[in-house]
């Protein structure tokens, strides 16, 4: 069938909305149209060509919600007219990760996934003949892709898809981190680097969570008012400061916080979010995606002396058991998404939504086809 798209032709070029050929389902896999997607920075960090699993030409997205259009033989557990968040962390419940009880990383579908292909070692997108990589085993900047069933979550249909899209990275992430990867208590002093739609997510959580301080951390000073509106207690612009902003947070709370989030991708900010945690306890969690080839430093002793570095991925959330719930505390008002929504754009207008996360402007641009 023939689907609008948003061709990714080459690394560091605006995308081209075209129109493609989508094959139909094979065994396991599922049909969806999209409605709504959004824009999240990792499609902007594989677009710049950072990316070591950045392959091109191909058709980009993660965020996206929408409808089951038809599934491939063997597909049990969504059918068509169903409303569906694609996953780009799966979860078969069979593999090993899965099975192990201490991860979301499931490993179904996950290398494949990252050559870019489905998993029988095809794209079932092309242009004229000529191949397009599928992405993140999403690929919702296509009004029509195919995803495995084992990352689709079934989700109610009363939810609004150009909201609960967010669902299928940004906000999860942000959220899940707190409680599944960092596990914040009640009264524990937070620092969240990176107010994009990662960082504010983990605000959000963390307020939830009952932190103490929440401080917010960006070098754009217009992602203050939201931070606060979500549970930021204060925010600091390093920009401000002579000192290194580590020891500045330091200061700010008596020895260090016991969590902090890296949510930009930055691996001097990494570094930084590691050393402004409290000796003895405090822990970081990765959230932000680095560049190929990158890696983080600090002195050994920060770790000798009981500061914790890990790292999280969908949040460490589970799609297709957890994402029903969150949306339902999307719907039920216990979870924010409305107000992330910054810009509500036609899916045509999918390169002024990069180019308003490039310049700050958007926390998430929502593409409606
Ligand atoms: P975003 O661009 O919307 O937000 C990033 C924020 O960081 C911006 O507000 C920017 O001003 C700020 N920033 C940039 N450099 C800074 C610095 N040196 N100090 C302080 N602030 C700085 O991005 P996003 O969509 O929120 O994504 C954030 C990061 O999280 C990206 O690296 C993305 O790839 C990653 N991500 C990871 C996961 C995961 O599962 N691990 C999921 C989603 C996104
Ligand atoms: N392809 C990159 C890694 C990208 C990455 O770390 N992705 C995050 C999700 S970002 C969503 O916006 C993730 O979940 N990673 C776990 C996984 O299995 O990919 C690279 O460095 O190769
Ligand atoms: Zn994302």
């Amino acid at each position: 069938m023939k689907s609008r798209a948003a061709i990714a032709w080459e690394a560091g070029k605006p995308l081209s909305v075209e129109e493609i050929e989508v094959a139909g389902p094979k065994a396991g896999e599922v049909l969806v149209r999209i409605v709504a997607t959004g824009v999240c920075h990792t499609d902007a960090y594989t677009l710049s060509g950072a990316d070591p699993e950045g392959f091109f030409p191909r058709i980009l997205g993660h965020e996206g919600g929408g409808v089951v259009e038809d599934v491939g033989p063997g597909v049990t557990s969504v059918k068509p007219g169903d409303h569906v968040i694609p996953l780009y962390t799966a979860e078969c419940g069979e593999c090993k990760f899965c099975k192990s009880g201490k991860t979301n990383l499931c490993g179904a579908v996950r290398e494949t996934q990252g050559q870019g292909v489905m998993p029988d070692g095809t794209s079932r997108f092309s242009k004229n003949g000529e191949m397009l990589y599928h992405y993140m085993g999403t690929s919702t900047f296509s009004e029509y892709t195919v995803v495995s069933e084992v990352s689709l979550a079934k989700i109610s249909p009363e939810a609004p898809l150009d909201k609960v899209c967010l669902l299928g990275c940004g906000i999860t992430t942000g959220i899940g981190a707190v409680y599944n990867t960092a596990k914040v208590q009640p009264g524990d002093n937070v620092a969240v680097f990176g107010l994009g739609a990662i960082g504010l997510s983990v605000i959000q959580g963390a307020k939830m969570a009952g932190a103490n301080r929440i401080i917010g951390i960006d070098l754009n000073p217009s992602k203050f008012e939201f931070a606060k509106q979500l549970g930021a207690t204060e925010c600091v612009n390093p920009k401000d400061y002579d000192d290194p902003i580590q020891a500045v947070i330091v200061d700010m709370t008596d020895g260090g916080v016991e969590h902090s989030f890296e949510c930009i991708g930055n691996t001097e900010v990494m570094r930084s979010a590691l050393e402004c945690c409290h000796k003895g306890w405090g822990e970081s969690t990765i959230i932000g995606v680095a560049g190929a080839g990158e890696t983080i430093e600090t002195r050994p002793f920060q770790l000798v002396t009981g500061r914790v570095w890990r790292g999280s991925a969908f949040g460490g959330v589970k799609g297709r058991t957890e994402l029903p719930d969150y949306v339902g505390r999307y719907m039920s008002g216990d979870i924010n998404i409305d107000d992330f929504v910054t810009h509500d754009l036609k899916f045509e207008q999918i390169n002024e939504a990069f180019d308003l996360l490039h310049e700050g402007k958007a926390i998430r641009s929502v593409l409606h086809f």
